[in-house]
């Protein structure tokens, strides 16, 4: 199996996030990426590479250029409002809700962030455009070693992707990679590719991207949204709409399920995706499913992902797994490792 890790990811490194009207430490830490990395090497699994850069042009299959002009220059344009701005994080304050306007992109830069984002738990930081094209090159890398034929391969990056839609960044993700590497399958000639989200937190971004679309099916098992994050999208009755009607699937699950009962929906998704007639699986992996994770709400034990990731191999398809999320930093490398053992 080919490992493509970011090389860059520590430039990403937020300070503070929101969280009950205050300001607390991010969970999401460059520590995370280095233990995952740490416990591949511990575990000799497969080739750890850096990735091959990929041209703009495939950033933009997934995401509007608008957003793209955005992030590339917002840490710049975080300093042109005072150059003092260096020493914290630019954190979004106000949002488009409903009757507002987003069609016009507004001037302020404040205005810009809420545009571009949902919450003010994703501080955008000197190094968060640098580290997340790298993390978006990874997932890249290993969508174009499945094209070339490669069985399975593992994009170990951060920040994570699966909330990012289309124009928004947001739940600690700016760039879909996951997304993005199911697009780079479907542009080298695959007819049909699911993608299976198993991080804890519902992959809004997305399903968002391919609500609409017959070519790509999505799959995801997580907290019920009514308590869970992102909150405002995951519910099961999300079908898919038009051309993807029918090719959306949701398993909301209430916070403490264990294994036993998070493998019922797993087996329910993974026959969906065999009777879609994939050709290739992208897997949203995130282990914040983890019993010991410090924002999430599942029971899951570290030997659960050695069961998890021998069903998902059983599946038989092609498969790129892109790392999400997983805040327990002294189990993620375990937990993640466990998952890719059966791809080994
Ligand atoms: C990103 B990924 C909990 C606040 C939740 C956002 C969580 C984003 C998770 N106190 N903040 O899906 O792992
Ligand atoms: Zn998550």
């Amino acid at each position: 199996m080919q490992t493509f890790y970011n090389p860059d990811h520590a430039g990403h490194q937020g300070k503070l996030e929101m969280y009950r009207g205050r300001m607390v430490p991010c969970h999401e830490v460059p520590q995370r990426q280095d233990q995952v990395f740490a416990a591949l090497e511990a575990r000799a699994l497969g080739h750890l590479q850096i990735p091959h850069h990929f041209d703009d042009t495939l950033l933009s299959r997934i995401h509007s250029p608008r957003y793209l002009r955005f992030l590339q220059t917002a840490w710049q344009q975080w300093l042109a409002l005072d150059p003092a701005n260096a020493a914290q994080d630019a954190i979004a304050s106000v949002w488009p809700t409903r009757s507002f306007r987003t069609d016009v992109e507004p001037d302020n830069f404040a205005a810009r962030m809420g545009l571009y984002s949902f919450d003010a738990g994703t501080p955008l930081t000197a190094g968060t455009w640098q580290a997340a094209r790298s993390g978006a090159d990874c997932a890249l890398s290993a969508a174009a070693h499945i094209a070339q034929g490669g069985h399975a391969a593992f994009a170990l990056s951060r920040p994570p992707g699966h909330h990012a839609g289309a124009d928004f960044f947001g739940g600690y993700c700016f760039l879909n990679n996951a997304a993005l590497a199911a697009q780079y399958l479907r542009d080298s000639g695959l007819e049909r590719v699911a993608v299976l989200d198993v991080d804890y937190h519902h992959g809004n971004g997305t399903q968002a991207i391919f609500y609409a679309r017959a070519d790509v099916f999505f799959a995801s098992i997580h907290g019920d949204p009514r308590t869970e994050y992102p909150f405002y999208l995951g519910h099961a009755d999300e079908r898919g709409q038009g051309a993807g009607l029918g090719l959306n699937l949701n398993f909301p699950l209430p916070r403490g399920s264990d294994y036993t009962r998070w493998s019922e929906a797993l087996e329910l998704a993974l026959s969906a995706i065999t009777d879609y007639g994939a050709q290739a699986l992208v897997v949203s992996l995130g282990v914040d499913t983890f019993a010991g994770d410090p924002i999430s709400g599942f029971a899951l034990q570290s030997q659960d992902y050695l069961r998890m990731g021998e069903r998902i191999a059983h599946a038989g398809l092609p498969t790129v797994l892109v790392f999400e999320g997983g805040y327990a930093v002294d189990a993620v490398g375990v937990n993640v490792v466990n998952v890719l053992q059966a791809f080994a």
